[in-house]
Order: structure tokens, then C-alpha cells, then sequence
């Protein structure tokens, strides 16, 4: 039996939904590249870094670059994808997101962010909840992407809860498997036919609440799960 004294979000898939302004980005540069980068590709993508998605598309388009022109490739992806995020606003958090994170809070226990993304300061900031989190871990402070735990092991350490007394909240397969690497129990955001390890998988925040979490205390850590890992 364990106490849950934190809980880490993932962002994106969990708190909002900017995979639409990461593919509407991405399909411009493959546009521009010369090929066709379709929402069945983007679906690989999410929670993947800017630059291994990148490479992922530049592969999907058969089409070779140097590390200074991938450089210049992100940077271009990235300009269009901020344009789109700093108009976001409090209307585009996932529905229940902000309730069960201030119900967390409200509860004492602690909260952070962990996500792969660069832009997670603005986007918390556009919609209004960057008040609500103890700790952000995002693709500024970690250099090792989901499934490594890096990302989760950081928040716990900043947040000084152990591992095995955090629960994550993820809607991606190497997001589910770089908490358990880490020794956390995860909650998988989405449909219990893709994440099939989570310790418990619901919809949404929406369909999240208290009693849920507490219930995750009466359930072993996996700890170290490395056959998780995936490609
Ligand atoms: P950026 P998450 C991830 O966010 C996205 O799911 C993924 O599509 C994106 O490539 C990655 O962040 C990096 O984002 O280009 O803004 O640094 O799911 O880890 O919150
Ligand atoms: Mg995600």
C-alpha cells in the first residue's frame, strides 16, 4: 500500500489537445518538402520531440538533410506551431482537466507537469491554469525522451515525493511505460485497447476524481519495466 502525494500531468493529450496545431504545422513543411504528411502519420508523433518527429517525417518523405538544415526545418515548424499556440485560450482545456488538477491540489496533494514539449510554458500560460502546478518538467529540462523516465523522475525529485508515491497521467503508449520505468503508476488518458499497461485508463480527466486515485494506493508499483520500452 502506497499514498499518493503526487500526481504528474502529461500536456499534451491530457490537459489540451495541440496535436491539431503540431500536425497542421508539420503538414506545411511536408508540403513545402514536396510530399503528403497525412493525420494517420501525425498519430505517431504525439508525445514524440520536435526533433525525433522530424526525423520521422523527413524518413516518411524519403528525403535526406543535414543536421544543420533539420535545425533551420524545426525552427521553421516551430515558428508556425507558436503562432497557433499563443492564440489559444481557457476554452481549449481538455473538459475536467483544470477540476481534477485544483481538486488534486485542494486534496494536498502535490502537482506537476511532465511533458516533451518546449512550448509548455506558453500554452499553460494561454489557458490559464500555469498557477495550478507545483513543478514544470518539460523538453527544456530533460534530454532523454518517453519511454526513458527522465521526465517523471525529475518532477518527483522537485516535488521531493519518491517515485513510488506519484501518479502519472498520460495519453501515450512511451508515456505509460516511462512512468512505470520510473517506478509511478500510470493512468492512461484515452482507450484501454491502445494502452493496455496502465494501471487504470479512463476517457478523460472528466471521468477522473479522487476516490479513482486513491483506489490506484491498494495496487502494486511496476517498477522498472524496461519491456516496455518501445521503438
Ligand atoms: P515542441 P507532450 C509533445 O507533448 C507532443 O505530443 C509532441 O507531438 C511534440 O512533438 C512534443 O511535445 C514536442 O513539442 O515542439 O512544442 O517542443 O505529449 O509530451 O505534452
Ligand atoms: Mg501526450
Amino acid at each position: 500500500m502506497t499514498t499518493i502525494q503526487a500526481c504528474i500531468f502529461d500536456l499534451d493529450g491530457v490537459i489540451v489537445d495541440t496535436a491539431v496545431y503540431h500536425y497542421r504545422a508539420w503538414k506545411r513543411l511536408a508540403d513545402e518538402l514536396g510530399f503528403d504528411l497525412t493525420e494517420e502519420d501525425n498519430e505517431k508523433l504525439k508525445g514524440v520531440s520536435r526533433m525525433a518527429s522530424l526525423d520521422l517525417i523527413l524518413q516518411w518523405g524519403g528525403i535526406a538533410k543535414t543536421d544543420a538544415e533539420k535545425e533551420e526545418l524545426a525552427a521553421r515548424k516551430n515558428a508556425w506551431y507558436v503562432d497557433m499556440i499563443s492564440k489559444m485560450t481557457p476554452g481549449e482545456l481538455l473538459p475536467g482537466a483544470k477540476e481534477f488538477v485544483e481538486s488534486c491540489r485542494q486534496a494536498g496533494i502535490k502537482t506537476a507537469l511532465g511533458s516533451a514539449s518546449k512550448n509548455s510554458g506558453t500554452i499553460l500560460e494561454k489557458v490559464g491554469i500555469d498557477h495550478l502546478f507545483d513543478v514544470v518538467i518539460d523538453g527544456n529540462k530533460v534530454s532523454k525522451p518517453k519511454p526513458d523516465p527522465e521526465v517523471f523522475l525529475k518532477g518527483a525529485e522537485a516535488l521531493h515525493i519518491v517515485p513510488g508515491n506519484c501518479v502519472v497521467f498520460e495519453d501515450a503508449i512511451a508515456g505509460i511505460a516511462a512512468a512505470h520505468n520510473g517506478g509511478m503508476k500510470a493512468v492512461g488518458i484515452g482507450s484501454p485497447e491502445v494502452l493496455t499497461r496502465a494501471d487504470l485508463v479512463v476517457s478523460g480527466l472528466d471521468k477522473m476524481n479522487l476516490d479513482k486515485l486513491r483506489e490506484l494506493e491498494t495496487k502494486p508499483v511496476i517498477a522498472g519495466r524496461n519491456d516496455e520500452a518501445i521503438s
